[in-house]
């Protein structure tokens, strides 16, 4: 057996050792707030007693227990994201929220046309891809932060789950705190801890997070031009390529398996076109030279629209890495720059939760079929390994599960 050989065996043990925890473990049940008080004190006397004087823990202290009812509201949602049902792309992409946000990002567009024009030049990125995220973070502002950002973070370190990954994001919403340029009471956001209107987590804040206006502070909660200037400088910092549009539409036939998608799959335009996939909208790539290099995506195989995409999709996955998300931006962005919807409809398909996606993945996995992480999630890996298995059975082969 080779080192390689023997690492393979590892990871495959291990993969299917996480399924079995998963699917064995004992059903989710609530967390007990008799204990979490206490906890809370006695947690951060022990972490950070010698980092932060005595004055700063006591207060942080104070900031960081959530009350029972709003523990038992985070805790609930929490959990109902690990069990609610995995959300179809014909459910996702609503097709009328998707036009009333473009057209209040159109608005928007008018109110900060000077700043917007200003940001987009600095930083090189479209004022439409950025207005898209504003608008699926918060709605440009306009939903409400549930949560002290703190307090959710600290439940999750308490919940002791991706524990290491929160305990970071405490480290640096400590930070933040500390130096004293935002108010505590003042940082808000999701659940998980994700910050103000662009939804970044602290360590994001830290790293990519812009004082715009100038007055000293990066302000994602009120600053409209901190909040596009922030967004803008993340998708720049991962690698957001200057005049190189996020993908388009394609049209493709059946000969050519749909489990050739996928980031790692990349050809010029004019070598997908040898292979019958052809752009919807032959305008489309106009200012793209036919030498770039683009990957096949289809979100849901056969039984929707399938796009190629540029490095600039991917550095939208960085944000966040679903790719209805990245596709729902970048379908966001072309409306608000007058295009039209993608022609290719959503056939419907039966009702999934992440259960029975995660059996699917297990079966697959099995099979020595690779799905990436088992995640409950129908990413292009496990897209791609449902259509080499359904080649394997002489089914139809449509990389979606039906
Ligand atoms: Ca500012």
């Amino acid at each position: 057996m080779t080192v390689k050989d023997f690492q393979k065996g590892i990871r495959r043990y291990l993969v299917i050792s996480i399924f079995i925890c998963l699917t064995f473990s004992k059903p989710i049940i609530s967390l007990d707030y008799q204990h979490y008080e206490k906890w809370v004190e006695n947690f951060f006397i022990k972490n950070f007693q010698n980092n932060f004087n005595t004055e700063f823990i006591k207060n942080i202290i104070k900031k960081s227990k959530l009350k029972k009812n709003d523990f038992y509201k985070i805790d609930k949602i929490v959990n109902k994201i690990h069990d609610k049902d995995f959300i179809n792309p014909e459910n996702y992409f609503d097709v009328n929220k998707l036009l009333i946000r473009s057209q209040k990002a159109i608005k928007l567009s008018e109110n900060f046309e000077t700043e917007l024009n200003k940001i987009e030049r600095k930083f090189e990125i479209p004022k439409s891809i950025i207005l898209a995220i504003w608008g699926v973070e918060s709605d440009f502002g306009n939903a409400k932060l549930p949560f002290s950002s703190l307090k959710a973070i600290v439940f999750h370190i308490y919940r002791e789950k991706r524990k290491n990954y929160f305990m970071k994001e405490l480290k640096s919403i400590l930070l933040i705190i500390e130096n004293k340029k935002i108010d505590i009471d003042k940082i808000l956001g999701s659940s998980y801890g994700a910050m103000g209107q662009p939804q970044f987590m602290p360590s994001n804040y830290l790293k990519y997070g812009i004082d715009y206006d100038n007055d000293g502070k990066v302000d994602l909660w009120d600053s409209e031009v901190d909040i596009l200037a922030s967004i803008a400088n993340f998708l720049s910092s991962f690698g957001w390529e200057k005049n190189l549009k996020w993908g388009t539409e394609v049209t493709k036939t059946e000969k050519f398996p749909c489990y050739l998608e996928g980031p790692d799959i990349k050809k010029s335009i004019i070598d997908w076109k040898s292979y019958g996939i052809m752009p919807f909208d032959k305008n489309s790539f106009q200012i793209t030279p036919y030498s770039t290099k683009t990957s096949l995506l289809m979100p849901k195989g056969e039984y929707g629209p399938k796009f190629l995409v540029t490095k600039n999709f991917y550095v939208l996955k960085k944000y966040n890495f679903s790719d209805f998300y990245a596709l729902y931006v970048s379908t966001l962005a072309n409306l608000i720059e007058g295009e039209k919807l993608f022609k290719g409809k959503w056939v419907k398909t039966p009702k999934l939760n992440h259960k029975k996606i995660l059996e699917l993945q297990h079966s697959l996995t099995k099979k020595g079929l690779d799905v990436g992480e088992l995640d409950g999630l129908i990413g292009f890996k496990t897209r791609r390994s449902i259509g080499k298995n359904q080649e394997e059975l002489k089914q139809r082969i449509t990389c979606y599960p039906k």
